[in-house]
């Protein structure tokens, strides 16, 4: 997940709380907050972003139709392809399946080579695999790109969703 409009902090708490209140849904783990510098489109905010492990009896699609409801309530505009956003959910990976379907597609295409989604992944599993080069994403190199700062450090699912 990303933010880089408003309350980028209060925007990351409502999409996972959203996110765990779905009947469908739980939140397992939730990384630490990381602030990183914009990727793509360099001329605007920097981003806070976080990954988080979900348990799901979803299809990938309908996750992310789910995702697609949160970025809306929360107020998320389409406007410009890499652009400001209040709130962006990304389907990074979905147990080891390849999925292609017209749109969406897992593992995420640009995943490898960004270090702000590298980081907050590895963090909550440092075991993780590729699912098609069965290549460690710890060892990726653009783990080893700057731009990505702890910005909060968080324990627990419980204690992230507490804060306001
Ligand atoms: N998301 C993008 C494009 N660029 N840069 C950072 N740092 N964080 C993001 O979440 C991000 C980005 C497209 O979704
Ligand atoms: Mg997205
Ligand atoms: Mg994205």
């Amino acid at each position: 997940m990303g933010s880089n409009i408003g309350n980028r902090l209060e925007h990351l708490v409502q999409a996972v709380r959203l996110l765990n209140e779905h009947p469908a849904i739980n939140v397992k783990k939730v990384s630490s907050v990381y602030e990183t510098e914009p990727v793509g489109l360099t001329e605007q905010a920097k981003f806070l972003n976080i990954a988080v492990v979900i348990e799901t009896s979803l299809k990938a699609i309908e996750l992310l139709s789910a995702c697609q409801f949160i970025e809306n309530k929360l107020g998320r505009m389409r406007k410009i392809r890499w652009g400001p956003r209040t709130v962006d959910l990304d389907i990074l990976l979905y147990n080891e399946e390849t999925i292609r379907l017209e749109n969406l597609i897992v593992p995420h295409i640009r995943m490898a080579e960004r270090a702000f989604v590298l980081i907050p992944l590895i963090e909550i599993n440092s075991e993780l695999k590729n699912p098609v080069t069965k290549k460690l994403y710890s060892e990726e190199p653009a783990m080893e790109d700057e731009g990505v700062v702890l910005w909060k450090k968080v324990e627990g699912v419980e204690e992230f969703l507490k804060q306001d």
